[in-house]
């Protein structure tokens, strides 16, 4: 029985990636560890592991969805994940509407969905402490037009998030 750890998430083009790893560059040096440029994305739902046979189920409930821009304008330390995120002042109806509108499909496909409220955001590093005072972030607009189904996959070099469907 072959399983496969998926998420969904909102998947940066390059253009958006770019602009990340350039705000990003201006935080250094961190303390803790940089999420891999090809790593950075915003988390939808995270389901864990499913089975391979429930790929093609799921992957269909990815797709594009009306765009809209979410504004990264601020960094939040959170203290127990122990993560550095890009996160937004404003609130994000529209993706809150995306989030709550898969998971009623993924509960009719059995997953259940983390209790905690959705708070769009970008995790920029791991394993972070403390950051300097007085660090500056550049915002990046993030226009969102399609929810992706990602796999998590472990190589020699690390984590490394595959955007499926
Ligand atoms: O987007 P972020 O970095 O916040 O922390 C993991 C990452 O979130 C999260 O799923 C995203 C892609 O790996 N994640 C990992 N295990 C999880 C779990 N058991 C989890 N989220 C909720 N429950």
């Amino acid at each position: 029985m072959s399983e496969h750890r998926l998420f969904f998430a909102f998947w940066p083009d390059e253009a958006t990636r770019a602009a990340l790893e350039a705000a990003r560059a201006g935080l250094f040096p961190l303390s803790g560890r940089p999420v891999e440029p090809a790593n950075l994305h915003v988390t939808v739902a995270f389901l864990g592991g499913v089975e391979a046979s429930r790929l093609e189920r799921l992957a269909a409930l990815a797709g594009p969805v009306a765009p809209f821009t979410i504004a990264f304008d601020r960094l939040e330390l959170w203290r127990k994940p122990k993560v550095l995120t890009a996160t937004s002042s404003q609130p994000a109806p529209r993706a809150a509407a995306i989030v709550d509108g898969l998971w009623q499909r993924l509960d009719r496909l059995g997953f259940a969905r983390d209790p905690r409220p959705f708070v769009p955001h970008v995790t920029l590093a791991r394993d972070v402490r403390s950051v300097r005072p007085g660090l500056r972030w550049t915002t990046v607009a993030w226009t969102v037009d399609r929810v992706c189904l990602v796999e998590s996959t472990v190589a020699e070099a690390g984590v490394r998030y595959l955007p499926l469907a």
